[in-house]
């Protein structure tokens, strides 16, 4: 087995990977089909909340396609952790050849995992990590959140944090790697600044959350909110809406820092509405398709695949746009 450090970049389909660290190979030396050579995998999605989301499933079908080999079984939780993890239990009773996981919070995993280890079904993480051992998946292949927040939260420091600016946070889903990860990024990098944080509060990853959250903010601080920070681009797009009917100008009333960079999200900032977005990429089908058969063959494969992304200010978002896939 080789050991930690950095091993690589390899470029992917559309996704820049950066990989360190490898795990060793699967039990499962028969390449994972059960003779047919069809490798039936099953998909635990977190559920359909926002465009990022809809844009990693669509790259996740199309990767475990017909045509590549696979027969996927698809599912979405809702995102509630109960109907995630009994859909593992389902896939496990099913007996696929591998389950890939986009875990909706990071805990609660343990006995589940055992349950497929148990079973010798190998388990690949994507998007979204897990607290607890790293014996109980074979590898992840996802973004890394904590530098996301830490771009925005520069951005944020370098334009407005030397002067008094209250801001206030929408955050994604409650116990979830991205939202745990990003605000530990952005309140890092705005240490030291006068950005001073009003509120925070969950958005669920949503527009109507982001909507909602937004209109009780503006109702408790008013005009005082120079800042948001939303922690994905749905929850700052609902916001826009909320700032608007209080009769202010997303953009230059409130400065908006989003994280995902979807079509969407590019829109707005070119518009002015947002002043700056930080990338997740969420093309990340190929390379966990890649891993699967890798795993089932029995090679050793990187343990964490982290995807490069990029940050874009509202002139970058207009050359940006007519080529974004999602
Ligand atoms: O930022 C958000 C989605 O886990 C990185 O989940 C993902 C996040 C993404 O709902 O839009």
């Amino acid at each position: 087995m080789k050991k930690g450090i950095i091993a690589g970049i390899a470029l992917l389909g559309a996704v820049a990977m950066a990989a360190t660290g490898c795990s060793g190979g699967s039990s499962a030396a028969s390449g994972g089909s059960k003779g047919d050579g069809v490798v039936t995998v099953g998909f635990a999605q977190t559920g359909s909340e926002s465009g990022w989301r809809s844009a990693n499933t669509e790259s996740m079908k199309d990767a475990f396609s017909a045509k590549n080999g696979f027969k996927l079984i698809f599912n979405a939780a809702d995102n509630k952790p109960e109907n995630q993890i009994a859909a593992v239990r389902n896939f496990i009773n099913q007996g696929v050849d591998a389950i890939v996981i986009a875990p909706v919070v990071t805990t609660g995993w343990d006995d589940v995992l055992k349950e497929a280890k148990d079973a010798n079904i190998p388990v690949i993480l994507e998007d979204r990590t897990i607290d607890g051992s790293s014996d109980l998946y074979k590898a992840w292949i996802g973004d890394d959140f904590k530098k996301e927040g830490e771009t925005a939260g520069t951005w944020a420091k370098q334009t407005l944090g030397d002067k008094a600016t209250n801001m206030v946070v929408l955050e994604g889903t409650t116990g979830s790697a991205p939202a745990i990860d990003r605000a530990t990024g952005f309140d890092d990098a705005i240490k030291g600044s006068q950005i001073k944080k009003l509120d925070s509060q969950t958005g669920n990853f949503t527009r109507a959350d982001g909507k909602t959250v937004m209109e009780g903010f503006l109702q408790k601080y008013g005009k005082s909110i120079n800042l948001l920070f939303a922690q994905n681009d749905d929850m700052g797009l609902g916001a826009l809406d909320a700032i608007k009917a209080a009769g202010l100008t997303p953009g230059k009333d409130i400065q908006i820092v989003t994280i995902d960079a979807t079509h969407d999200g590019l829109q707005a900032a070119a518009n002015g509405e947002f002043n700056y977005v930080v990338e997740c990429n969420p093309l990340l089908g190929p390379t966990v398709a890649k891993t699967v058969k890798d795993v089932l063959a029995g090679k050793d494969v990187e343990k964490k695949q982290t995807a490069v992304d990029q940050s874009f200010t509202p002139e970058q978002a207009k050359t940006a746009l007519p080529d974004r896939k999602y």
